[in-house]
C-alpha cells in the first residue's frame, strides 16, 4: 500500500465505537475523529445519513471507502493495516477459522442478544424507548453468565489471550463486553478478572478509551437581552 492512510472514524463515547478506537491505537494508525453521539441527533443529519444510511456509530471511512458495524471496523482495521510487529488477526486457517468464531460468538451472544437487551430495557439506559423491562434484563443477565462459560473454559489454561499468547482483536470484542457487564452490575466469570487486568494495562486500550470519551454536549449561547 502507498501513501498514508486517510482514516476518519465517527462516532465516541459507546462501547461499540470504543472498539474502533481501540484498533486504531493497537495498531498505530493516525485519525481524525468525528466524536458523535447516539441520540444526538448528530447520526441523523442529511450529511452522516448519506454515509450511513443505518444511522448508528461507529463509521469508518478510509478515503472513499466506508464500513459500519464495530466488529467488522476492527476486522478491516485488522486485516488492512496489521504489520508484522502489530497484527490483530491470525494468518493460519485454522486459527483464523477459531478467530472468527470468537468474533462471531461475541458480538452475536454476549452484545446483541445479552448486553444490549438488558440495555434496550432497563429504567436507566433505553426503557423510556424500548419499554422498561425487569424480568427480561434479568433473564438476559443469566443468559450472558451462561454463554461467558465459553470464555472460562477457554482461560482455564491461563493462557495470555483469548487466542492464546498473542492479542487480537477478539480481545477487543470480548474486553468491551466485560467492561460493559462489570458496569451494568453482571458478574463475570473468575478465570476473566486477571484476563482483564492484564488487558486493562494496555496502553492503547488507555489511549482508546481517552480518545472515545463523547464530546461535550453544545450548549445553546445564551439569549441576547
Ligand atoms: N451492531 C452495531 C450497533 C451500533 C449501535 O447500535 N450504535 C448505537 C450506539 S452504541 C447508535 O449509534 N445508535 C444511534 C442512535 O441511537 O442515534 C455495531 O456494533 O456497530
Amino acid at each position: 500500500m502507498s501513501g498514508t492512510p486517510d482514516l476518519t472514524l465517527w462516532g465516541a463515547g459507546t462501547s461499540r465505537t470504543v472498539r474502533a478506537h481501540w484498533a486504531m491505537h493497537e495498531l498505530g494508525l493516525s485519525y481524525t475523529i468525528k466524536p458523535i453521539g447516539p441520540r444526538t441527533g448528530e447520526t441523523k443529519t442529511a450529511e452522516y445519513t448519506k454515509l450511513n444510511p443505518r444511522q448508528k456509530v461507529p463509521l469508518l471511512q478510509d478515503g472513499d471507502f466506508c464500513i459500519g458495524e464495530s466488529a467488522a471496523i476492527v476486522a478491516y482495521l485488522s486485516r488492512m493495516y496489521s504489520t508484522p510487529e502489530r497484527s490483530l488477526i491470525p494468518e493460519a486457517p485454522r486459527e483464523y477459522a477459531a478467530w472468527l468464531e470468537w468474533c462471531f460468538f461475541i458480538v452475536a451472544e454476549l452484545d446483541s442478544t445479552s448486553l444490549y437487551v438488558m440495555r434496550r430495557h432497563r429504567a436507566d439506559a433505553l426503557g423510556h424507548i424500548y419499554g422498561v423491562a425487569p424480568e427480561v434484563v434479568a433473564q438476559a443477565a443469566e443468559y450472558f453468565r451462561g454463554q461467558l462459560r465459553h470464555v472460562e473454559v477457554a482461560l482455564a489454561d491461563r493462557r495470555q489471550f483469548l487466542m492464546g499468547e498473542r492479542f487480537s482483536s477478539a480481545d477487543i470484542l470480548l474486553t468491551t463486553c466485560l467492561d460493559w457487564a462489570i458496569a451494568y452490575g453482571v458478574g463475570i466469570c473468575d478465570n476473566a478478572h486477571p484476563y482483564l487486568e492484564r488487558i486493562h494495562q494496555r496502553e492503547a486500550y488507555r489511549s482508546a478509551n481517552a480518545a472515545n470519551a463523547p464530546a461535550a454536549p453544545v450548549t445553546p449561547a445564551p439569549a441576547r437581552t
